[in-house]
């Protein structure tokens, strides 16, 4: 059975490009998944050390370090680059090593498109971060850009603007391109219904992507036409409404956080069955769950908005409909915890940072309800409960997941095994200095301490001062994955075919390291639910 080689079908060609022309010119998923994670993680550590920055100031009430202008565009840009520097780019990076692998495709759709899709992000960053050297420095607005701030500002607002444009562009290409390959280019015999959770959800995802990163490209343009070409959207003197750009971008907000979380649930569902050696518990209801959660999204915004001064029924509307997505998403946990249940369960380390972001989602997921009680969030709005809140669904549940996919599928990207002993330490690291860095963030914030702000009370100094340690221990636990990797993909074990043993999908059934050039022409499959595969012949109708 050759359906990794294939050379012989003379439609690929055998060769694989050397050197820079590989990875300028990449048109291979592989590689651009790669580069797209490569570039996710240097990201990682540049947002990284702008949030220890923030931490290093708030070390000790007063100034020490930062003057609060520059203080407000650490915030910024810290916000900015891990959402759209980090988050996204390395679930997008994650869909294009995988996705083909786990649905039978040769490649992604649109294979010349993914390498525009990559290629403009290095550029957009680059924006972002000389934003920095600028007369009035960088975006200070927060990373929610809000009018009238947005207007004022100096021209780091016009290169933040101008970035937020080409890092939309390449999410929707990048989305089209997912959605195109899923519909389009699965192997005969991988239904939809059968697809894995981690397609399921990349599907989901695109789909948000492509309905609101115009969104924000919109605000972000309206910004842009108030500050130089006499527009008043937002100015209440020429007639605008600065809450109306809150409406435009929240639009785009909170699907965004789901942005940010659904593939996560995805991974989180490949991990769980492999290492329970069960079947994922309740496939077609997580199907559905992630479906409600996506449609959900879009009717939530103004939960962000709850002090602007909505009318009672508008405020009660928001309220309940954010209180009704944790119905689909207390599902999904339900799911996992019951595809645990009596399972034979190993702890390797992409099972532990699974399990642990089932923990922390949860409780990030607990503090969003009682958030989304209107009453508490004219308490908590603004305050450092909402910073801890986030970080908990985004820290323990993005990165988190993050973390367990490169450990689950390191062995089949690069044929050798990741250090078991340095993933665990990794893990237990990460874990404990995460809660010290962000739980005290919570009696910070139901204390009354405002968030984005470089100086505070006496009152808070102790918790602030905990929560600076663990950031600085969470942030060198991170060198440990880094070390981990680069001494790997080097000195690594061999890895076999599978290295898991409850592994039953697709991208476990082709050689270790998966080879350049797989599934083409696709195979003929049967398949089970959450992408199971139960039989595979070569050469199926493509
Ligand atoms: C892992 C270590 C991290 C630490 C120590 C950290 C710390 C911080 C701190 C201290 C703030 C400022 C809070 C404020 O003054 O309002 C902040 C804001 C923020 N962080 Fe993180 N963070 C981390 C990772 C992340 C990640 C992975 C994301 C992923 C998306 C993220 C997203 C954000 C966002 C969106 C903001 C709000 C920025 C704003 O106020 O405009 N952070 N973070
Ligand atoms: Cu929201």
């Amino acid at each position: 059975m050759d359906l990794a080689g294939n050379t012989a079908h003379g439609m690929v060609p055998a060769h694989k490009p050397q050197g820079l022309a590989r990875w300028l010119y990449a048109t291979n998923h592989k590689d651009i998944g790669s580069l797209y994670l490569w570039f996710a993680f240097c990201m990682f550590l540049v947002g990284g050390v702008l949030a220890l920055c923030i931490r290093a100031e708030l070390f000790s009430p007063g100034l020490q370090f930062f003057q609060p202008e520059l203080f407000n565009q650490l915030t910024t840009l810290h916000g900015l680059i891990m959402v759209f520097g980090a988050i996204m780019p390395a679930f997008t990076g994650l869909a294009n090593w995988m996705l083909p692998l786990m649905i039978g495709a040769p490649d992604m759709a649109f294979a010349r498109m993914n390498n525009w899709s990559f290629w403009l992000l290095p550029p957009a960053m680059t924006l972002l971060l000389l934003s920095f050297i600028v007369p009035g420095g960088a975006a200070a607005a927060g990373w929610t850009l809000y009018a009238p701030l947005s207007v004022q500002l100096g021209m780091g607002m016009d290169l933040t603007i101008f970035a937020i444009h080409i890092l939309g562009i390449s999410s929707i290409m990048g989305a089209i391109n997912i959605v195109v390959t899923i519909i389009n280019l699965r192997a005969p015999g991988m239904r939809m219904m059968n697809m894995p959770m981690f397609a399921w959800a990349s599907l989901i995802t695109a789909y948000l992507i492509i309905a609101v990163m115009p969104v924000l490209a919109g605000a972000v343009t309206m910004v842009l036409t108030d500050r130089h070409f006499g527009s008043h959207f937002f100015n209440a003197a020429g007639g605008g409404d600065p809450i109306l750009y809150q409406h435009v971008f929240w639009f785009f907000g909170h699907p965004e956080v789901y942005i940010m979380a659904l593939p996560a649930f995805g991974i989180v569902s490949q991990v769980i069955p492999t290492f329970a050696r069960k079947p994922l518990f309740g496939y077609s209801s997580m199907v559905y769950a992630t479906s409600s959660i996506g449609v959900l999204s879009f009717m939530v915004w103004a939960h962000h908005m709850f002090v602007t001064g909505m009318p009672a029924t508008a405020q009660l509307f928001f309220m309940y409909a954010t209180m009704l997505i944790a119905v689909p998403t207390g599902v999904k946990v339900f799911n996992w915890i019951a595809t645990m249940w009596q399972g034979s369960m190993s702890f390797e380390t992409p099972m532990l940072f699974a399990i642990g972001f089932i923990l922390l989602f949860t409780i990030g997921g607990l503090s969003g309800v009682t958030l989304s009680v209107a009453a508490v969030d004219v308490q908590l709005h603004g305050s450092y409960y909402v910073v801890a809140h986030f970080h908990y669904v985004l820290v323990a549940g993005a990165l988190f997941s993050l973390f367990s996919a490169v450990y689950y599928w390191f062995p089949k990207m690069t044929g050798r095994m990741y250090v078991e002993r340095l993933g665990q330490l990794h893990f237990w690291w990460s874990l404990l200095w995460f809660n010290v860095t962000f739980f005290p963030m919570h009696f910070l914030g139901l204390a009354g301490m405002p968030r984005r702000i470089p100086d505070y009370a006496l009152q808070f100094t102790d918790f602030n001062r905990l929560a600076s340690i663990g950031a600085f221990m969470f942030g060198l636990g991170q060198l440990i994955f880094l070390v981990n990797i680069l001494y790997s993909l080097r000195h690594g074990k061999t890895a076999p075919q599978q290295p898991w043993e409850g592994a039953n999908t697709l991208e476990w059934q082709i050689p270790t390291p998966a080879p350049y050039h797989s599934f083409n022409p696709p195979p003929q499959l049967e398949t089970a639910e959450n992408g199971v595969v139960l039989s595979m012949r070569e050469g199926g109708q493509g």
